[in-house]
């Protein structure tokens, strides 16, 4: 789960300009607790809080500049927005993590080089000491221009000194070095996700090339890192809470899902705090009612108890004691010794012993969910084409997600 809260939370601004008072930070009934419990209950398993968006205000009291917590009336000042939501994960269970904007509109070094990365640095080694410890950095690609130029960041110290800190988390960006950006924030990954990426083909963070998104989005099944593809979204329109916006609903979040996890993605999904500090009780509707739905859905196979055989063509065929009504094809692939499967295809016996095409892709890794269509399924058979190493499919699934079908959404589909 994605925390977006910051001043934009108290502006109605998605991109604050760094010269907010931050007088206007005051989520006087903030519960970190609430958004650690709303997360583990959802079935989230790390929260990333925007420690300092790119106006630069910082959520903890850091020694590196007064446009903190420090200076707003939250908590008399005595405040500490990372502390709580650290301390809230390690009571729920859910682990924890940090996103410290690169771009700081507030920062008089910005634009400078080696005296911004310093500061910089100086705020992710206070986060990255301070609070236990981290799962995730995460590393947005927004850059600014300034009157000084556009700042030049040295991310290979920057990747160093995580590294040194926190030696297990997972470094996010656009180039990685751990995980990277899908490409897109619409919370689609590709049909085509491989983990593995080349990565000269996005050397640093914010740099996009017309190529870089498309390199993002599909990766490359002869890419010489593991670099999967974390598909990033927001529960609203905006990354921020504004009055006047709604979160999508269960039906929409199950969609986000499918086109994320079900193509071998992560999914961050964000969910903003109110300017009260809680999550907006609309969005705990939405993804109470979501999880329960995907638990529902996905919680029961309908092949569980398929007899599998293997046939002659290569195919592995599993019949159900009694024919089965299913609307959503599950996949899976052991990637431990890496993403293999390239084309697959699954097909269908409606009870006449004739097969038929049910639905057919190209990766599998993780998690694969395919919609197909309504259909009676005696048996089902599943075909690998095409694999560039041992093809280990490990789960054949088929769920009933009524009527789901007609939800898909069209711009799901690439
Ligand atoms: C982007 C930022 O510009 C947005 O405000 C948001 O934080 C998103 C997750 O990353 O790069």
């Amino acid at each position: 789960m994605f925390v977006h809260l910051g001043i934009n939370t108290f502006t109605d601004r998605e991109w604050g300009d760094g010269t907010e008072d931050p007088a206007l930070f005051d989520p006087a009934g903030l519960d970190a607790r609430q958004w650690a419990r709303v997360a583990r209950e959802a079935g989230f398993g790390t929260l990333v809080l925007t420690a300092k968006h790119h106006d630069g205000f910082c959520l903890w009291p850091t020694a590196t500049t007064r446009h903190s917590v420090a200076a707003s009336p939250w908590r008399d000042g005595a405040g500490d927005v990372v502390r709580e939501a650290a301390q809230a994960c390690a009571a729920e269970g859910v682990r924890f993590g940090v996103y410290c904007s690169p771009w700081d509109r507030n920062a008089p070094a910005y634009g400078s080089g080696r005296a911004y990365d310093d500061l910089w640095l100086a705020q992710l080694t206070e986060l990255l000491t301070g609070y236990g410890p981290i799962a995730q950095v995460w590393f947005d690609g927004a850059v600014g221009e300034t009157e000084r130029g556009r700042q030049v960041y040295d991310w290979e110290r920057v990747f160093t000194t995580v590294r040194a800190l926190q030696p297990d988390a997972v470094i996010f960006s656009d180039a990685g070095p751990d995980v990277r950006w899908v490409g897109n924030e619409d919370g689609v990954a590709g049909t085509t996700t491989w983990s593995t990426i080349d990565p000269t083909s996005v050397p640093t963070p914010g740099r996009h090339d017309p190529w870089t998104l498309d390199a993002l989005r599909h990766g490359d099944p002869d890419g010489s890192v593991w670099r999967p593809a974390e598909t990033d979204v927001s529960i609203r329109p905006g990354w921020f809470w504004h009055p006047d916006e709604q979160p999508r609903d269960a039906a929409a979040l199950f969609e986000l899902y499918l086109t994320s996890v079900g193509r071998g993605s992560k999914l961050l999904l964000n969910v903003p705090p109110t300017r009260d500090g809680l999550l907006d009780a609309a969005d705990v509707a939405a993804l109470r009612a979501f999880a329960a739905h995907r638990r529902a859905v996905l919680g029961t196979d309908l092949l569980a108890d398929a007899a599998a055989t293997t046939d002659d063509g290569g195919g592995l065929v599993l019949t159900p004691a009694t024919p089965v009504r299913a609307d959503l094809l599950g996949l899976a692939e052991d990637i431990t010794e890496g993403q293999h499967v390239a084309a697959w295809r699954a097909q269908a016996d409606h009870g006449d012993g004739v097969w038929r095409p049910l639905a057919s892709g190209t990766t599998i890794g993780h998690r694969r969910l395919v919609r197909v269509p309504p259909t009676d399924v005696h048996r089902l058979r599943l075909v690998v084409d095409l694999a560039y190493g041992p093809a280990r499919v490990t789960d054949v699934s088929l769920h009933l997600d009524e009527g789901g079908e007609l939800r898909r959404r069209p711009d799901a589909h690439d």
